[in-house]
This record gives C-alpha cells, sequence and structure tokens, in this order.
C-alpha cells in the first residue's frame, strides 16, 4: 500500500568507512591465500551468489545500482578529521550519496534493499525512505543499538552512531549538514539486543525508546515480539527493516565485524522478514555488516553470504509453503 510499484532498487554498498576491518566494502575482487580465491566483498559477493536472480524469482523487477567509493576515500584520506570519530568525512559524503541514490529510487514509488557495507550506512538508508515515505518507522535489528552520540562513542565507529544521527539526539554534527531528524524515537523497535554501551542504555531509558533485548526473545517468542513492535508502530505507517547480520548468533553468520554471542536463530531472523513482509508495510531493507573477508573458513563464509541472500529473500517475499 505504500508502494506504487512491484519494482525493486538494489542498492550496492561496498564501504567500510564506518568501522575499522576492512572486506565490507572493496568492489574489486582480490586474493586471500588459504581461504579463497577471487573473494570479493560484502554486497559483491551477495549479487555473485545469484542475488539479483532470485529477486526476480520472487516476481520484482530488478533495478541495480553499484557503487564505487575508491576515488572518494583516496579524496576524504586528504581531509583531516578533527573530531574523534573516525573517517568523518568519509562515512558522510559516502551516505550522502547513498542517500540521494536511495531518494530517487524510493519517489518511484520501488522497495529498496541496499546491501551493505557497514551500519553506518542506515544513515543514508533510513533518511533516504524517510525522504519519501512520511512518518516512516524502523524496525532496527541488530545485537547492537547503534545509537551512540559523537560525545558518548567510546571507539568513535560511526557505525555505532547512526540511529543517533537520525533521531537528531546527537545534535548537528558538523560535515553531516545533509543529514536532518527524520525520525521520531517513537517511531523505532530495536529487536535482538545484546551488547549494550552503558551510555546507549542510558540514552534507551531517558528516550523512553522501545527496544527488544535477546532477554524478550526468549521471554516472549520471536513471533509476539514482531507483533508487539508492529501494533507500536500502527499500521498505517510504512517501515524500514535495517537488519545488521550480527543480531544472528555467531554460529548462523559467523562473518561479520563484531559477532556477539547469544543471538537470534537462523528461523527467528528469518521470521522477522517474513511477518515484516507480510505486514505489506515494508519500503525499505538493509543487510548490513555481510563481511565475506573475516571468515575463518571458505564455509563460514559462504553461510554468512547466503544467509544474507535469504535474509532478504524473506523480506521480499519468498514463502516456505
Ligand atoms: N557500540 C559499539 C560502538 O559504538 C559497537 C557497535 N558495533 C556494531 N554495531 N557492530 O552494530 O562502537
Ligand atoms: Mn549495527
Ligand atoms: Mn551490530
Ligand atoms: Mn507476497
Amino acid at each position: 500500500k505504500f508502494l506504487t510499484t512491484n519494482s525493486c532498487a538494489v542498492i550496492a554498498a561496498p564501504f567500510s568507512g564506518g568501522q575499522p576491518k576492512g572486506g565490507v566494502e572493496l568492489y574489486k575482487s582480490f586474493f586471500i591465500c588459504n581461504i579463497t580465491n577471487n573473494l570479493f566483498r560484502g554486497p559483491p559477493r551477495m549479487l555473485e551468489a545469484g542475488l539479483l536472480d532470485m529477486i526476480e524469482g520472487l516476481d520484482w523487477k530488478v533495478e541495480i545500482q553499484h557503487n564505487d567509493f575508491n576515488a572518494l576515500e583516496k579524496e576524504c584520506k586528504k581531509v583531516v578529521d578533527t573530531r574523534h570519530i573516525k573517517n568523518a568525512s568519509f562515512v558522510s559524503k559516502t551516505c550522502q550519496t547513498i542517500h540521494e541514490q536511495i531518494k530517487k529510487h524510493a519517489a518511484l514509488g520501488q522497495m529498496i534493499l541496499t546491501l551493505g557495507g557497514d551500519h553506518s550506512l542506515g544513515m543514508a538508508t533510513v533518511s533516504g525512505t524517510a525522504a519519501v515515505h512520511k512518518n516512516l518507522g524502523v524496525i532496527w535489528v541488530d545485537a547492537h543499538a547503534d545509537i551512540n552520540t559523537v560525545d558518548s562513542t567510546d571507539t568513535g565507529n560511526l557505525h555505532g552512531c547512526p540511529v543517533s544521527f537520525l533521531t537528531g539526539l546527537t545534535g548537528q554534527v558538523e560535515g553531516f549538514e545533509w543529514l536532518k531528524p527524520c525520525l521520531e524515537t517513537n517511531k523505532i523497535c530495536f529487536i535482538g539486543l545484546r551488547d549494550v554501551d552503558e551510555p546507549e542504555k542510558k540514552i534507551l531509558k531517558e528516550n523512553n525508546i522501545k527496544a527488544f533485548s535477546m532477554y524478550h526473545v526468549d521471554k516472549y517468542g520471536i513471533s509476539k515480539v514482531v507483533e508487539m513492535c508492529l501494533e507500536y508502530l500502527g499500521k498505517d505507517t510504512p517501515i524500514h527493516l535495517s537488519f545488521d547480520v550480527d543480531a544472528l548468533d555467531p554460529s548462523v553468520a559467523p562473518s561479520t565485524g563484531t559477532p556477539v554471542r547469544g543471538g537470534l536463530s537462523f528461523r527467528e531472523g528469518h521470521y522477522i522478514c517474513e511477518a515484516l513482509h507480510e505486514s505489506g508495510q515494508l519500503v525499505g531493507i538493509d543487510i548490513m555488516e555481510v563481511n565475506p573477508a573475516l571468515a575463518l573458513s571458505d564455509e563460514q563464509q559462504i553461510q554468512t553470504i547466503n544467509v544474507g541472500c535469504s535474509l532478504a529473500r524473506s523480506a521480499l517475499g519468498e514463502t516456505l509453503l
């Protein structure tokens, strides 16, 4: 009811400037001995696994948007970031580019699927769909709350901060003038949390933000949790799903930058995607932090790429029967 086409724009965002580990970003194939030849990084590997054909098989028209941020990265390296947050210019410029792409495609009434890349891209994806879909609600599936402000962040990694930028909790940050607060704190629900920094806990409490940790998933079961999220956000709210694969248990998605034990099972992760598809309210989907370069074996790598693909398929309407 919020989309006017059966077309899905796939935004490939090979980007790792929001955190310190390489591998979620580069576009070109490169060689890592012992692991595999021809190791593409995050998004390209999901495409290489045949994701676009899979999506077409679900009766979507697919439009792919490729990106290569290597030149931009070199350019940004020359800028000295005075703040303690890392790669601020590179993150901001990349996110602004992705934001514009998403806004354009969303305005055409298309579904948006963004393949990350690290989760600082959430600044771009949520603001992009929010620019078109008024009153947007967000379901943020993650082991982490990603709601550090530029003052509270311990690591300085911007992938731990996108929600505070989107909600305006961090205030206007120099260099991010293009990004205006676009998400009310009562229009976001978290699922899967289990590694939340102390200042983030305070921010969540003080702002009364809806958050379901793994404790709540165990307590209520995933179907009840998703139901409570949908009820909280409301039936006439377009929904953006931002799925960080580290929400899944490391036994399910090992090849990611910050795995945390005790995560969602394979089915719990997919259930979220299936139920949100079923709601008919989805307008945007992010599959973030798939990092094939961090796998300890071929098997781990393939497993994580495949789980990224299958989460996307579930959110786009793949059914079991
Ligand atoms: N909270 C930590 C930080 O701010 C970790 C964030 N890492 C993530 N988020 N992977 O999803 O750096
Ligand atoms: Mn995240
Ligand atoms: Mn995370
Ligand atoms: Mn369907």
